[in-house]
């Protein structure tokens, strides 16, 4: 059955791999399955069409036969599930991974959105400089509360799976304010996941169309 999903025509990252599609190349990559790639712009991702596969209109989507599929959690999912690579074989270590998966996306990615925003977005508000330090704090109460759960080993839970995934895709998006580098197993586990051939491969993919 053959694969396709959507990514911006021109991240605004420019090539960084924090476009989300990244996580599901990722997926792809490490599970060896072949796809092929819709390039949407931003009015066409609101345009019918798209919302038809992403009712928020947002990338990325996941098409696989009949199925069609949004929410990055979701389609790694259902990579995950369908082919060997990134799900432990026993029922509770499945269970313990796909708990890491729900909380990259539910718990450690909504601070660093906030904090995202408010240092790139709402920089110029009145409020910012006054806002920023707490959300901050946020992100490094989180990042605290995974750094103490990792400790040294390399993954989470044993073998690296897709919760890992999950977890580096999020994490990653905090490179360049500095925050990772205070919790330096984390920024190692970072690194670790980055160096996987299969992500080198999805990030190489994803520069190929988004390098300025
Ligand atoms: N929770 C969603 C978030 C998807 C999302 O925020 N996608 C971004 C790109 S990384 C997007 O399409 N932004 C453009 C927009 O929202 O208009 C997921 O994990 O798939």
């Amino acid at each position: 059955m053959s694969i396709t999903i959507t990514a911006f025509e021109k991240s605004p990252d420019g090539g960084k791999g924090l476009a989300r599609d990244t996580r599901v190349r990722w997926a792809l990559e490490e599970t060896g399955l072949p796809y092929d790639v819709r390039l949407v712009s931003f009015a066409a991702m609101k345009q019918p069409e798209h919302l038809a596969r992403h009712p928020f209109g947002q990338i990325p989507t996941y098409e696989e036969g009949d199925l069609v599929l949004f929410e990055t959690g979701a389609i790694v999912l259902r990579i995950a599930e369908r082919h060997p690579g990134l799900l432990p074989a026993d029922a509770d270590g499945r269970a313990r991974a796909i708990a890491w998966m729900f909380a990259a996306v539910n718990t450690v990615e909504p601070p660093i959105l906030e904090f995202v925003t408010a240092r790139l977005f709402e920089a110029d508000k009145p409020w910012a400089a006054a806002r920023l330090p707490l959300v901050a704090d946020r992100v490094r109460g989180r990042l605290k509360q995974l750094s103490a759960r990792l400790g040294k080993p390399d993954w989470l839970d044993d073998a690296f799976s897709a919760g890992d995934l999950m977890m580096v895709s999020v994490l990653l998006r905090l490179r360049s304010s500095g925050l990772l580098d205070e919790f330096p197993n984390l920024a190692a586990y970072v690194e670790r996941g980055e160096a996987r051939p299969a992500y080198k491969r999805a990030f190489a993919a994803q520069l190929a169309i988004n390098a300025p």
